[in-house]
């Protein structure tokens, strides 16, 4: 079978919609860009959206009367109601734009959990977290003296539920912090369950969907989270914007994050009061051209659909488990297929992996190498570095191939 045949998509047309990827990194070696999970490419839509507004209608937003503010107001409430859709938020006044999915975190810890936390109180994260959800909580944690719980995983690589059931069971939880999908293994956590589970012992939940927007369709209001992060640059946006979702009751009683322009409602010499959501938490001048990127980002994916960029993904990680599989002497980490998404993390025999990374590049394959942000995850694993090889919907089944050649080659090398 061909590529074609057995992707939904229209592999080679999408391909072209990315200039990044028409290059060689080296002399005859074609990108083979296997590292979107830490920062996707972009397509010429969401460059053009950009320049477009650059060169068209830059000013500052919600302030000047004058048609290029009217504009720039246009472009970045429009993004909001972009991501408003994409994640079936109930009310834009949810949308919160941030720097990203860290910025995101922090907010939420530093309002919601400076104000609500303290000692006694118990707030259940998992050793699968990406760093961004678990030093945010452990800083506060020195504030506030609650304690930190950590929810273990199983040698398949996924959450013991049954550990997760007996803390909500056991302990005062007022928050369960977790990943929706590893950034190291491509676990999908059954965050719907887990949420239901947060609710009923009393506790809200916080959902940290770095890897999960990009390649799901996520509904933030089927899931009922009650807070919900991420950040554009994975999902073919830029960098520099993210999103925190909230339900507004939550939001509306939350203190504010920084002070300063456009988050207040009136400033006297003595006190201020705060203004409406979501401006509330987005104080000073925001990321307009990003906003307007990330909004020209969700019509790119959703033009193409979801779930067709879902089951592209999904056939290209499943061939290059496969291959992988085979390699001698390389060892790979995360579920089975049909419980992961996006990721293939590897070992190979006692090579490290930033030689492996290496290596690789010299034959134009970009992974990335090393703790990938969870070093607790990696301590669990007992390995000091991974190699990891992530997907989107422009990669191919020939990339995996030119992977593992390359692979083929390291081991070679190493004489392994
Ligand atoms: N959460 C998860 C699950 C992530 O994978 C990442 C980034 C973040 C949070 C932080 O996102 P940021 O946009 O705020 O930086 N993960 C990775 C990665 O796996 N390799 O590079 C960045």
């Amino acid at each position: 079978m061909t590529e074609q045949q057995i992707s939904p998509l229209n592999i080679e047309a999408i391909r072209a919609d990315f200039p990044a990827l028409e290059q060689d990194v080296h002399p005859g070696k074609r990108l083979a860009f296997l590292d979107s999970a830490a920062s996707s490419q972009k397509p010429r839509q969401v460059i053009d959206a950009m320049n477009a507004y650059y060169e068209t209608s830059h000013a500052n937003v919600h302030r000047g009367i004058h048609v290029l503010s009217e504009r720039a107001t246009a472009a970045y409430e429009g993004a909001r109601d972009k991501v408003r859709a994409f994640v079936n938020a109930g009310s834009r006044r949810e949308i919160i734009f941030t720097r990203n999915t860290t910025e995101a975190i922090n907010l939420v810890a530093a309002t919601w959990g400076h104000a609500n936390l303290g000692p006694g109180d118990v707030v259940v994260l998992t050793e699968m977290e990406h760093h961004s959800n678990i030093v945010p909580w452990q800083i506060l944690q020195q504030e506030r003296g609650f304690t930190l719980r950590y929810v273990p995983i199983t040698g398949a690589g996924e959450l013991d539920l049954d550990v997760y059931a007996a803390l909500l069971r056991d302990e005062p939880v007022k928050l369960v912090s977790v990943m929706h999908v590893s950034n190291v293994l491509g676990t999908v956590n059954p965050v719907a369950e887990m949420i239901g589970q947060a609710h009923a012992a009393g506790a809200l939940a916080l959902i940290d969907g770095a890897q999960s927007v990009p390649h799901l369709s996520v509904d933030v209001q089927a899931l009922d989270a009650d807070f919900y992060a991420f950040s554009a640059h994975k999902m073919a946006g830029p960098t520099g914007i993210g999103v925190l979702y909230g339900k507004r009751a939550l939001l509306d009683a939350m203190p504010p994050y920084m002070g300063g322009g456009e988050m207040i409602k009136r400033v006297t010499l003595d006190g201020s009061t705060w203004n409406d959501l979501p401006h509330k938490f987005e104080a000073g001048t925001p990321a307009i051209a990003e906003a307007a990127g990330l909004g020209a980002a969700i019509d790119y994916l959703s033009g193409i659909g979801m779930q067709n960029i879902l089951a592209h993904e999904q056939t290209v990680v499943d061939y290059a488990l496969d291959r992988l599989s085979e390699v001698p002497g390389l060892t790979l980490y995360g579920p089975a297929p049909e419980r992961r998404n996006g990721v293939a993390t590897f070992t190979l025999a006692d090579i490290h992996a930033h030689d492996i990374a290496q290596l690789l590049d010299a034959e134009g394959v970009a992974i990335r190498a090393g703790h990938h942000c969870a070093m607790p995850l990696h301590q669990r694993l007992g390995v000091a570095a991974t190699a990891r090889a992530s997907f989107y919907l422009y990669n191919t089944q020939h990339e995996v191939d030119v992977l593992i050649d390359a692979l083929e080659r390291a081991r070679r090398v190493f004489g392994r």
